[in-house]
């Protein structure tokens, strides 16, 4: 504490003090930019990805990996303003005023702000919040000639409050509806979210087949995920105005050609259940899942273009870029629907790449550039070591063991294949001396769509390793030696150690 009364920069109120400040000017921040453009997270999560070593990521992309990425890049969106806060309340403390630490604190962390977002709005948002924070503080601090004992309580109490009720406020302010509704509005939609040149009537019979052929099996997602994962370079996902975007074919080829959403969404639509899959994704982790997509093929925006190159590199609106050989997408399809809806922003509106059977960072999202290239060109993840643009693993996934009142226990999951299909699971119970086939969900129509498996068996009285195995279509058994997911994606089969 000094003499004066200030919250002092050397006491620990202050740093305190400044981390509320900090926490506060993140919610500030957000109240102006919304997960857009200028929210102070971005940056740091953006940079949480292009850095972390790719060994690193296979873990950070599943489960418990994302809530530590995003720990860590709060973490130092409030460390940055923290800082800031920090240096205000010094330069208040050596100009022995004490009533400034507020309104000096607003400008250095906007200043900050700034040069981490280059966003003036959403910095003032951060800035005022810190600001007050600390004004609060050094008014509950009181005024007295004295300091007393209990002023810097009395700061950290007023400033705690302050910050949680800035922090409350910052983020329904944040959240409100004109900032985060879903962007996906389409220029030709009649009514609501339904696709407009879109036969309702087909996606639903299509969506009800699905809803059919689903095991009812407890604990597994149905064969249209109701929950369907992301992937993203970028905490913030690009927000596409689909009337000034356009999606043009260039590079090696004896015709670019553009288009508009508009002259996509007047061709005819077709429906396709795809499965995608992360080649980060664990043998027995999530990052897989499945929907009915609606849209174009491929061809037909490649139609007349006669390309040169043998290989393709997509460029989407976030930065992303992926390169592959031509032939694995010209098969492909284009989709700017999801599941009967207009493609939610969070998967890529206007209109998203998807691959036949390869791995899911082919399935360039917020898609804007077809570029034909001559030779085989790296894209995002392959610069940084990973190398998941071929087809994917065969996997069968045991997502849930459930026990039955009679001594039954069930197990099940999705099994997925890509394109080569899958025919069959098997399951062991004894940790892959014997196998069982496992019953299969009828196929939907497709030819990179998973299935369900399902398998029930009389629990032995000890503790036993369940296992399961996928056989594609041509009957080949899918590979048993395990790898993790970096580079090339998980490979192995899944198992679960089960109590009686
Ligand atoms: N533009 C863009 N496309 C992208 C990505 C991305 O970060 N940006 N992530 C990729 C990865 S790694 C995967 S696994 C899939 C995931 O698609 P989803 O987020 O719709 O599940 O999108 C791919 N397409
Ligand atoms: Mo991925």
């Amino acid at each position: 504490m000094s003499s004066d009364g200030t919250a002092g920069f050397r006491s620990r109120t202050a740093v305190v003090l400044s981390i509320f400040a900090g926490v506060a000017g993140l919610a500030g921040s957000y109240a102006v930019a919304g997960d857009a453009r200028g929210y102070l997270l971005e940056p740091f999560a953006s940079l949480l990805t292009r850095y972390t070593p790719a060994i690193v990521f296979q873990y950070l992309r599943n489960d418990l990996g994302s809530s530590l990425q995003a720990f860590l890049a709060t973490a130092a969106a409030v460390g940055v303003l923290a800082v800031g806060t920090v240096l205000a309340l010094w330069v208040a403390d050596r100009i022995r005023r004490p009533a400034m630490g507020g309104p000096i604190t607003a400008v250095a962390t906007t200043v900050v702000a700034v040069l981490v977002t280059g966003a003036l709005g959403p910095a003032i948002g951060a800035g005022v919040a810190a600001g007050l924070v600390v004004a609060v503080a050094e008014l509950a601090a009181g005024r007295s000639e004295r300091p007393a004992a209990n002023d810097d309580r009395r700061r950290f109490l007023g400033g705690l409050a302050t910050a949680v009720g800035v922090t409350l406020l910052g983020r329904t302010v944040g959240n409100r509806e004109f900032l985060n509704a879903p962007v996906e509005k389409d220029p030709l939609a009649e009514s609501g979210t339904a696709l407009a040149t879109v036969d309702q009537g087909e996606i639903d019979a299509l969506l009800s087949e699905a809803a059919e052929k689903s095991l009812d099996v407890a604990g597994i997602e149905p064969l249209v995920s109701e929950d369907f994962y992301t992937v993203d370079i970028k905490q913030v996902d690009p927000r596409v105005d689909e009337s000034n975007w356009s999606l043009s074919v260039t590079g090696a080829v004896e015709q670019e050609r553009t288009f508009d959403y508009r002259t996509i969404r007047e061709m005819d639509p077709e429906h396709r259940f795809v499965t995608l899959r992360c080649v980060s994704d664990l043998v027995n982790a999530k990052l897989i899942d499945n929907a009915l997509w609606t849209g174009v093929p491929f061809s037909a925006v490649l139609d007349g273009t006669d390309p040169r190159g043998e290989y393709v590199l997509l460029h989407a609106a976030d930065g992303y870029s992926v390169g592959f050989p031509l032939a694995a997408i010209e098969d492909g399809f284009l989709a700017y629907g999801m599941n009967g809806k207009i493609l939610p922003r969070g998967h890529g509106f206007p209109l998203r790449a998807l691959v036949p059977g390869h791995w899911g960072e082919t399935n360039a999202k917020w898609l804007e550039e077809i570029e034909i290239t001559d030779e085989l060109v790296d894209g995002y993840w392959e610069t940084r070591g990973w190398e998941g643009t071929g087809p994917v693993h065969t996997v069968a996934k045991i997502h849930a063991v459930n026990r039955g009142a009679d001594g039954r226990i069930e197990v099940g999951g999705p099994a997925y294949a890509g394109t080569r299909g899958v025919s069959g699971v098997e399951v062991s119970i004894d940790g892959g001396d014997t196998w069982r086939a496992a019953q299969l969900s009828d196929p939907l129509p497709g030819d990179d769509v998973w299935r369900h498996w399902r398998y029930e068996y009389d629990s032995p009285d000890r503790k036993h390793e369940v296992v399961a195995r996928a056989i594609e279509a041509d009957g080949t058994v899918q590979r048993r030696k395990p790898s993790d997911p970096f580079p090339e994606g998980a490979t192995g089969y899944a198992s679960r150690s089960v109590n009686p």
